[in-house]
C-alpha cells in the first residue's frame, strides 16, 4: 500500500491552540488535514479499535456481500479491514457526507493498489443497505442527532444478512455520575499526556457540546434489542470511550 505524498499526508492537530470564535464542530477541511493526528492524539485505544474491527470484520465477512464503513473519515477501518481480508470479491462502501473527507479518501486511494473500497459522499441517513455481513459506525453515530439513530439502526438491521455483525464505537456516558465523571477527566489527563493543552480541551469539548451526544451503553443495548439484534456486548473500553458489537 502507498499512501506517502503531500497532499494525503496529514498535519499537526493545532485547530484549537489559535485564538478564535467559538463555533460548533464541523468535518471541514481544516479537520481533514489534521484529521489523523487529531483522532489519533484524542481517541484512547484508536489504533488498536482499527486493528481488531480488521480482526472481527475478517471472521464475520460473508463471501459475496458488502462491508458498510458508515461516516468512515480517511477511511481507517475500511484500510485495516481491506488489508486483513483476502477475498477476490471484497466490496467495501465506505461513506462520510464530509465532501473534504471524501475527497481526501479519494486521492489516497488513487495512490494506493487498494481496490476492495468504493467511497462516496452520502448522508448516511440517506444510504441504500443491503446484502450486508458487516456494518461498521466507528464514531460516528454520535455525530447523529438522537431521534434519527432509532431509524439507522432498523435499516442497518434490515440491510444485514442473517449472521452478520454491526461494530459501534462510541464516546459514552457512565450512569454514575461520579464515575462518569472521574472518566472525562482521565481522559482529559489522556489528551494532555498527548500533547494538547487544558485551554485546547475545553475549546474543543465547547465546539463538540451540541454535536457529539454521547448516550449510555444501557440506551446502546436497548435500541439495538429493539432493531432486532439477537445478542450485544462490548469487546472493548478505555474510559468513556467504547467499541460494542451487535449480531443480527
Ligand atoms: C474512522 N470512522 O477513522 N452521514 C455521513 N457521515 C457523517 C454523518 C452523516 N450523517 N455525520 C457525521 N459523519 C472514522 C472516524 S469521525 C469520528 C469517524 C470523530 C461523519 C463525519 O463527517 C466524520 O468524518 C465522521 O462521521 C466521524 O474510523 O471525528 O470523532
Amino acid at each position: 500500500m502507498h499512501m506517502a505524498g503531500q497532499e494525503t499526508e496529514g498535519e499537526k492537530d493545532r485547530l484549537f491552540a489559535e485564538e478564535l470564535v467559538p463555533q460548533d464542530f464541523v468535518f471541514d477541511a481544516k479537520v481533514a488535514a489534521v484529521f489523523e493526528d487529531m483522532i489519533n492524539r484524542s481517541v484512547p485505544g484508536y489504533r488498536t479499535i482499527l486493528s481488531m474491527i480488521a480482526v472481527l470484520a475478517s471472521r464475520y465477512y460473508q463471501e459475496g456481500s458488502s462491508i458498510y464503513d458508515l461516516g468512515c473519515s480517511l477511511g481507517g477501518a475500511s484500510m485495516a479491514m481491506a488489508s486483513q481480508i483476502k477475498s477476490k470479491n471484497l466490496q467495501i462502501q465506505a461513506i462520510d457526507n464530509s465532501q473534504a473527507m471524501i475527497e481526501k479518501l479519494t486521492l489516497r486511494l488513487q495512490q494506493s493498489d487498494i481496490d476492495s473500497i468504493h467511497c462516496r459522499c452520502e448522508d448516511i441517513l440517506e444510504t441504500r443497505l443491503e446484502n450486508a455481513s458487516v456494518v461498521i459506525l466507528n464514531f460516528t453515530l454520535q455525530f447523529i442527532p438522537p431521534d434519527h439513530r432509532r431509524a439507522l439502526m432498523q435499516r442497518i438491521y434490515e440491510g444485514l444478512r442473517p449472521g452478520g455483525i454491526l461494530v459501534i464505537s462510541e464516546k459514552i456516558i457512565l450512569p454514575d455520575p461520579e464515575l462518569n465523571e472521574l472518566m472525562i477527566e482521565l481522559y482529559h489527563d489522556f489528551k494532555e499526556s498527548m500533547g494538547y493543552s487544558r485551554l485546547e480541551i475545553s475549546r474543543k469539548r465547547t465546539a463538540l457540546e451540541n454535536v457529539l451526544i454521547p448516550e449510555t451503553l444501557e440506551e446502546h443495548r436497548v435500541r439495538l434489542q429493539e432493531a432486532g439484534f439477537r445478542a450485544f456486548d462490548v469487546w472493548f473500553q478505555c474510559f468513556n470511550f467504547a467499541s460494542m458489537v451487535a449480531f443480527k
